[in-house]
């Protein structure tokens, strides 16, 4: 069998910081945020960021000295793409701009408990189309079955994304897309194309039986405060490493381990990580 990719989403653009203490909002707290996931078994990072008052924001000065500042770590970085459901196409097309290692790519529209979270044809297209031309690997997150179809007309369409991989996020349990359970992992995972590769996760109280879906299927995971914020009826997540070191466990215990860092970009075709340096100057 082979080994588990496993993403950490630590922060996400739903959930307030006068909520959630332990939500990790700013870069000292993504940081080792990180740092401590990658240590339990993460291998890739899933980057919202927050601005000084703790508001989700795309600021593009901001993300480009959060992937500089995840250079600390080997972990693959992808930036959201998806961004909060308030964010605008332009803002989130230029979330490339910040040369992340990977970027989320939604392949539809879905309704998002009250609000509305928008993926036109158009805009997939040319988030997809600046992803090949940048050599950014792209994850395609399907939150629904439509989805699936989109997706493949991006690559009908426009051929292999970068990296060489096409891996999909199954995100399971928003109200408005797929529900949390095995028999709809299993319903979505039967449409895939064959070549594809995925990992799912569960919101909410999803959050377990769509690991155990996964880990069962083949599937590889991802978790994070993004996506639950409760560790176990009536105790809340104290930090995303636990919800790693959780998932890291299970995976052991199905006998397909935490990929390694080197493993995963080997995985997914993303390019050697940079050296750490100083933060690139934004353009003018
Ligand atoms: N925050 C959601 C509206 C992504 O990161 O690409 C979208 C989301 C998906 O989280
Ligand atoms: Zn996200």
């Amino acid at each position: 069998m082979s080994s588990t990719l496993i993403t950490v989403a630590p922060t996400g653009a739903e959930s307030a910081k006068a909520d959630v203490p332990a939500l990790p909002v700013t870069l000292a707290e993504l940081v080792a945020t990180a740092r401590a996931c990658e240590a339990a078994g993460a291998a890739v990072v899933h980057v919202h960021i927050r601005d000084a008052a703790t508001r989700p924001t795309l600021d593009l000065g901001l993300l480009r000295e959060t992937v500089a500042a995840l250079r600390e770590t080997d972990l693959v970085v992808q930036l959201s793409t998806g961004g909060s459901v308030h964010d605008p196409y332009e803002d989130r097309l230029k979330v490339l701009d910040a040369a992340p290692d990977a970027c989320s790519l939604t392949c539809g529209t879905v309704n998002f408990g009250d609000d509305v979270f928008m993926n036109p044809w158009g805009f997939a297209a040319e988030l997809y189309r600046e992803t090949q031309a940048r050599g950014i690997v792209p994850e395609f997150e399907l939150f629904d079955l439509g989805h699936v179809a989109t997706m493949n007309r991006l690559l009908d369409r426009y051929g292999p994304p970068a990296g060489g991989r096409v891996h999909c996020d199954l995100v399971m349990g928003v109200p408005g897309g797929f529900a949390g359970d095995l028999r709809t992992v299993a319903a979505a995972v039967g449409q895939l194309p064959a070549e594809a590769t995925w990992s799912a996760t569960g919101i909410g109280r999803a959050s377990l039986p769509v690991m155990f879906a996964a880990l069962a299927g083949g599937g590889h995971l991802r978790v994070g405060m993004e996506d639950t914020l409760t560790y176990a009826k009536g105790r809340p997540v104290r930090g995303n490493e636990e919800l790693v070191a959780r998932a890291a466990e299970a995976a052991r215990l199905a006998q397909r381990p935490p990929m390694t860092t080197a493993e995963a970009r080997a995985f997914l075709g993303v390019r050697p990580a940079p050296a750490p340096g100083p933060t690139a100057p934004p353009a003018a």
